[in-house]
């Protein structure tokens, strides 16, 4: 049996190869040690670090990949512009404790890029709406990415934000469609302290666009205290509700708020069960998405917005 070195303490061991990766967790799990993933596009923040703290609170072993995936960026996209950041990456994940940063060259993820890869995962249904319509391609894309991943590392678990809601969508199906064995955990979606959802590309946004990029948090504030405490059931009067606190901010163009059932993304006229607001926004240009997902039934309605700070303690994130 090979002999897993530990990696030096402070710093996660960094591998770039898909063969080195593969023989370095064979031999991990050959000591029974278990795998938890962490697929990312670098540039951390604390949402990413809540999903490093539950990897590494479930696992012996947490891989987090830092790639930025080509194949989801559309041709008129941010993908050049994406922020990079990988001595600040490394030194976050030295401080979660992560065991292995997968950061891969393109080439080794699609051998022969640009040309595109004659395999791909597609996913109908569920990507055309809400960020499919806008983002053509991206969610196949994504797809495709994440399953990758999954075959190159074979996590038992791998987590993700249900900041991307559309996204943990589409990985729970191809991961139950393809029979992957892979445990899918949704986590919390982490906000800043004024209410905006942590995202890399924040840091893209001007002191004014980031002042003003708030009132997406205060359009859905609105709509959940409709539901919560207006007793509001009517799915086009909540997302009217929302739509138009988030057309008050000049800086802030929306793209689109929807209702829709939280598994299957389809449209609602009547809110029941758990339902999902999600938005999508141009602050100049920037594109920022947010959710929150409303749990409904006979004795009321909860609602999840998630949380201001990133959560310390396992257990946070519902392995549904
Ligand atoms: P990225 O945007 O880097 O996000 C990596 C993970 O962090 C995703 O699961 C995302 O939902 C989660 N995340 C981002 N912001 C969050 C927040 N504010 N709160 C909680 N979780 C948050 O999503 C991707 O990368 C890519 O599409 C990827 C899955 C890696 C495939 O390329």
């Amino acid at each position: 049996m090979d002999h897993v070195p530990p990696h030096p303490a402070g710093r996660p061991l960094v591998i770039e190869r898909v063969a080195e990766l593969r023989a370095h967790l064979d031999a991990a799990r050959a000591q029974a040690r278990t795998v938890g993933f962490v697929p990312t596009m670098g540039a951390f923040h604390e949402g990413h670090r809540s999903l490093m703290r539950a990897a590494r609170g479930q696992h012996d072993l947490v891989v987090v990949s830092l790639f930025v995936n080509p194949l989801q960026f559309g041709p008129t996209e941010d993908l050049a512009r994406y922020p990079r950041d990988l001595e600040g990456d490394l030194a976050v994940a030295a401080a979660e404790d992560v065991g292995v940063v997968f950061a891969p060259p393109v080439e080794e993820m699609y051998p022969g890029f640009p040309a595109p890869p004659l395999t791909t995962v597609a996913i109908a249904g569920l990507t055309d709406g809400l960020c499919g319509s806008a983002r053509p391609g991206h969610f196949d894309g994504v797809a495709t990415v994440v399953t990758k991943l999954f075959s190159v590392v074979g996590p038992s678990t791998a987590y993700f934000g249900k900041k991307d809601a559309q996204q943990l969508a589409v990985v729970r199906r191809l991961a139950a469609d393809l029979c992957l064995p892979v445990k899918i955990v949704g986590c919390p979606l982490v906000r800043e302290a004024d209410g905006l959802a942590m995202s890399s590309r924040n840091r893209n946004l001007s002191p004014a666009q980031r002042e003003a990029a708030t009132v997406i948090h205060r359009g859905l504030r609105a709509g959940a205290e409709l539901v919560a405490e207006g007793g509001e059931r009517d799915a086009g009067r909540l997302r009217r509700v929302v739509a138009n606190v988030l057309t008050t901010e000049e800086l802030v163009r929306l793209e689109y708020a929807e209702v829709v059932a939280a598994d299957t993304l389809a449209p609602l006229d009547v809110l029941d069960g758990d339902v999902l607001v999600a938005v999508a926004a141009r602050v100049g240009d920037v594109r920022l998405i947010d959710n929150m997902t409303i749990h409904i039934d006979a004795e009321g309605a909860v609602v999840d917005l998630g949380v201001a700070v990133a959560p310390t303690e396992e257990g946070l994130c519902a392995a549904r």
